[in-house]
């Protein structure tokens, strides 16, 4: 018998909206502006660039990649790192304000899935490489201020320095539940994503966003380009939906 499910782990970016593309994208290039850097991340590079968890990762990899390129690429990796840093920084601040703009809308039936499954007696938590800042000023803007009450357990880049496709992110969030993995369901939208969640024992659903329709999701409970149907539904089809808490 499958053990009585009692979370949802979402991860963030990708899954609860589109913030890769419309958003870190964006306050990337920006912070590539603002610094003088002839740099633009188009929407297609960009998509490829997502191999990489985590936006500071992701700018020594593509220093790497284009050293002997672009003449502004610092030669020394300190330099790079260094460079990294600030640019990282500043690329939260823009997509800070970019967010609190509510330029970012949630993703079709996240909102839903999310009461459903809290009039059904499921947690709510978040697995998510990103900064905790960008939760904070993303969930403010969807959610509104006194959003972290509805969360059982928010891990972000700072509790889990491991990115994804590690398991760390997901195990911290069970720590904070205090629940086995099976007692959880992760809903992801990237190939690193659903590693992370697997190696860590919890069964994961993909709804693909933006990025990664052309991608393979082996060990995926379901694919699906939206969250369109109420969660027993969706987790029943996974095996993983046990019906509501019985406590
Ligand atoms: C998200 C990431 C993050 C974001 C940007 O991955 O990889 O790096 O792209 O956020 P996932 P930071 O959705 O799998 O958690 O710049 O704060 O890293
Ligand atoms: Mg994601």
């Amino acid at each position: 018998m499958p053990a009585l499910l009692r979370a949802l782990i979402w991860d963030v970016d990708g899954t609860v909206a589109e913030t890769e593309r419309d958003g870190h994208r964006v306050a990337f290039n920006l912070a590539f502006e603002a610094h003088g850097l002839p740099w633009h991340w188009g929407v297609d590079e960009y998509g490829a660039l997502l191999a990489v968890a985590g936006g500071r990762e992701r700018l020594i990899h593509y220093m790497e990649q284009q050293a002997s390129a672009l003449a502004s690429v610092p030669k020394e990796p300190s330099q790079r790192d260094a460079l990294a840093r600030q640019l990282h920084l500043a690329k939260n601040a823009h997509y800070g304000a970019l967010v609190a703009r509510g330029c970012i809308a949630l993703r079709p039936g996240v909102q839903r899935l999310m009461e459903e499954a809290r009039r059904a007696g499921l947690a709510q938590a978040v697995a998510t490489t990103t900064s905790r800042s960008n939760v904070e000023a993303l969930f403010a803007s969807l959610f509104g201020a006194d959003w972290e009450r509805a969360f059982a357990a928010v891990v972000c880049a700072e509790d889990a320095p491991l990115k994804k496709p590690h398991p760390q992110v997901y195990e911290r969030a069970l720590q904070r539940l205090g629940l086995r993995p099976e007692e959880a369901f992760a809903i992801e939208d990237s190939p690193n994503g659903l590693q992370a969640a697997r190696a860590a024992g919890i069964a994961c659903g993909i709804t693909r966003g933006a990025y990664f329709r052309g991608a393979e999701f082996p060990g995926a409970a379901w694919v699906r380009d939206d969250l369109p149907v109420p969660p027993a539904v969706a987790l029943a089809v996974s095996g993983a939906w046990a019906g509501p808490r019985a406590d």
